[in-house]
């Protein structure tokens, strides 16, 4: 089972014709069949596999126990995402356990290969949503009653796939049980393809989250209202879109996008009665709410000017995070000194490091493009961070 071996067996599963790449969303059904297909794999290997009260996959090679090296990704994906955004970290988990086993190691210490669920935040809109129901860093009663856009919530959606959702929430024995974590991901951004270098050790996660707008007016017909009779919200919400551009400019690093806008009732002759679109803003270091609170002001003058109302509500935010200063050394020592990277991209491991000693690998994108088909890892470098992880962990595990 190599690496790109297990990629290659998912690779037709949640192909979104519509959009390109790939549509997998918690507990749609790709992902129910990736799931299906991770539990085959990992009993393969003789792990004991588990859903915990969050929808978190846990595959343990040997008893459960404290102290635990945890490694692995999601398997989720963004609306039209690539192929390796999560499966990557899951593939190569797998695929360094084999390998481990085939050269006859057994782990000396707990172990287990973890799926977390929601990563991308695509379906329920908040991203690393199973990993921060573990580790309690969101309301479990919020997160049940989160919707997804047909207005299903977490709650029916979880049930159906079998969960008991009233057990939703933090889970101080699981999370306790983790020593250490690390995740292979691949890279987002083009560190590697100028570093010559097929794999990286990750040094910090920058800030982020995501604001939603919701700009209200008065719905009326295309032809028959003159335009000095309108309240028409996609004007503020066009607005805002460009003070988004024009106020992150001002941020050395600063990353901020509208990439959703939802029009309703969204009829080519209909003035919207309502428009709402997210922000996601990122910026490194402590200034994110500041950029957000300039692009509210403008967005509020705008509704004002258009005569419509604005609600923003903050649905996520992550600080800055740095991983492990000890097991980035490590990693660094062990794999011969590969280069560091920081990232923008949100992780499961930026979570779990407000709780315990977590690290990355990343591996080469060569387009360094992420969140789009064109995401790519060529084979050669997809079967070298399987070796990396596998070489690390074993250091771990012993
Ligand atoms: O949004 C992110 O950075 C991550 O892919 N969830
Ligand atoms: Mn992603
Ligand atoms: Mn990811």
């Amino acid at each position: 089972m190599t690496a790109s071996g297990l990629l290659g067996e998912i690779a037709d599963v949640g192909r979104d014709a519509r959009r390109g790449g790939y549509s997998r969303h918690a507990f749609d059904s790709p992902e129910h069949d990736l799931r299906t297909w991770f539990v085959e794999r990992a009993q393969q290997l003789g792990l004991d596999v588990e859903t915990d009260r969050n929808g978190n996959l846990w595959a343990w090679w040997g008893a459960p126990g404290p102290d635990a090296l945890v490694t692995g990704s999601h398997l989720d994906s963004v609306p039209g995402g690539g192929a390796f955004d999560g499966p990557l970290g899951v593939v190569s988990a797998l695929a360094a356990v084999e390998a481990l086993q085939v050269k006859g190691f057994r782990p000396g210490r707990p172990f287990a290969v973890v799926v977390f669920a929601e990563e991308e935040g695509g379906r329920f809109g908040v991203p690393c949503l199973g990993s921060r129901l573990l580790t309690g860093t969101i309301d479990a009663g919020r997160a049940r009653g989160l919707r997804d856009p047909d207005g299903v919530t977490f709650a029916e959606a979880a049930a159906k796939a079998g969960l008991d959702v009233e057990r939703a929430g933090a889970d101080p024995e699981r999370l306790g049980l983790i020593g250490q974590f690390l995740e292979l991901h691949v890279e987002q951004g083009r560190g590697l393809i100028d570093l010559g270098s097929p794999v990286a050790v990750g040094n910090t996660v920058i800030a982020h989250g995501r604001w939603r707008f919701s700009f209200a007016g008065q719905g009326n017909h295309a032809g028959a209202t003159l335009l000095a009779d309108r309240v028409d919200p996609m004007l503020p919400a066009a607005e805002t879109v460009l003070a988004v551009r024009r106020q992150a400019r001002t941020r050395p690093d600063a990353r901020a996008t509208v990439g959703r806008l939802v029009p309703t009732p969204g009829g080519t002759n209909v003035i919207a009665s309502t428009v709402d679109l997210w922000l996601d803003a990122r910026v490194p270091g402590t200034s994110t709410p500041e950029l957000v609170e300039e692009i509210t002001r403008a967005a509020r003058q705008a509704a004002e000017e258009e005569g419509c109302t604005l609600a923003v509500t903050r649905e996520s935010y992550s600080d800055d995070v740095v991983f492990d200063e000890a097991l980035r050394r490590s990693l660094g020592e062990w794999l011969g000194s590969p280069p560091e990277l920081p990232t923008g991209a949100g992780h499961d491991a930026a979570i779990l490091a407000g709780f315990v000693p977590c690290g990355m690998l990343y591996v080469r994108n060569p387009t360094g493009i992420s969140h789009a088909p064109e995401e790519f890892a060529e084979v050669d470098d997809v079967e070298a961070g399987a070796r990396a992880l596998a070489d690390v962990l074993e250091r771990l595990a012993k």
